[in-house]
């Protein structure tokens, strides 16, 4: 009986291991590319733009491009560099066509750099809420995110 008991537990340990190594799930395409920290700032009121963040990782041994994005609940969405100029201090902002991660390497959208611009987002997200976004990419195809509201 004891014998049979620890057979059990050995079995579910295999179990546990093989579904929570991320090694042993390659078959997941959305690990190739890897969001961590991902949130978008709750629009200030009467605006219907904000931004979002996102700390990404190309989890490869290839070079990734990342060639747009599409969020659901929102109008136009894009990738934005902010830009200072040094003499004037002013800030402006930038479309980022696409962006290239190298193998293993990643990238940092962060408030004051490269963000991800949401324009036209719908009235109904507060914060908590999650808004979907579809990330394309070369090679693989489409990567989806989830970005909370702050
Ligand atoms: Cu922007």
């Amino acid at each position: 009986m004891f014998f049979k008991k620890k057979i059990y537990h050995f079995i579910c340990s295999v179990i546990f291991i093989i579904y929570l190594n991320p090694a042993c799930s390659n078959s997941d395409s959305s690990l190739y590319l890897h969001f961590d920290n991902a949130y978008v700032k709750l629009p200030l009121i009467g605006s219907d733009s904000t931004s979002g963040y996102a700390n990404i990782t190309n989890r490869t041994d290839y070079l990734i491009s990342v060639e747009g994005i599409s969020c659901s609940g929102v109008s136009l969405s894009s990738f934005h560099e902010t830009l200072v100029d040094h003499m004037s201090g002013s800030t402006s902002m930038e479309k980022i066509e696409r962006f290239k991660i190298f193998p293993n390497k990643s990238i940092k959208f962060s408030p004051g750099g490269k963000h991800i611009m949401l324009m036209g987002i719908s009235e109904e997200f507060t914060k908590g809420d999650k808004i979907t976004c579809q990330i394309f990419t070369d090679p693989r195809g489409i990567v989806k995110v989830e970005f909370e509201i702050q």
